[in-house]
């Protein structure tokens, strides 16, 4: 398998309750490589356009809420199958549901405030890696 990216977000929950610095430390440990990192703020706006595709779904008001609701950390991150082996990491998106052992699982609120994201496929992580950062800070 070769070596390619994901694309993740420490979430506002996970960030606000000082848990970054353990869940990098998780990532990390993990084989993952970090590409690009930042702390920043979305705007209501700005998380709607990143979840655009729940535009329809009934959570999608509160999920930008919270997305904006405080800091997140975006990263880039490089691995061989670091998609697959990101989502694993991090598991199921409802915590009560997440694999003992996963991101989500140790430090997950809820569906909603679930820690941490994970692109779902290659494309999106591309995607989502050019939503937050420039191509020059990707190296
Ligand atoms: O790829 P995931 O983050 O695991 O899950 P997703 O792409 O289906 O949903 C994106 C985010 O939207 C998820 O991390 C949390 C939120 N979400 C998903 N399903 C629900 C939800 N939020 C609420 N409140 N209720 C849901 O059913």
């Amino acid at each position: 398998m070769a070596t390619n990216r994901t694309f993740t977000m420490i979430k506002p929950d996970a960030v606000a309750e000082g848990n970054s610095g353990a869940i990098i430390k998780i990532i990390e440990e993990a084989g993952f490589r970090i590409v690009a990192i930042k702390k920043t703020l979305l705007t209501p706006e700005r998380a709607g356009e990143f979840y655009a595709v729940h535009a329809e779904r009934p959570f999608y008001a509160d999920l930008c809420g919270y997305m904006s609701s405080g800091p997140i950390i975006p990263m880039i991150l490089e691995k061989e199958n670091a998609v697959a082996d990101f989502r694993a990491l991090i598991g199921a998106t409802d915590p009560s549901k997440a694999a003992e052992g996963t991101i989500r699982k140790q430090f997950a609120k809820s569906v909603q405030a679930n820690a941490i994201h994970g692109s779902d496929s290659d494309e999106n992580a591309a995607i989502e890696g050019f939503f937050f950062f420039a191509g020059v800070e990707q190296f």
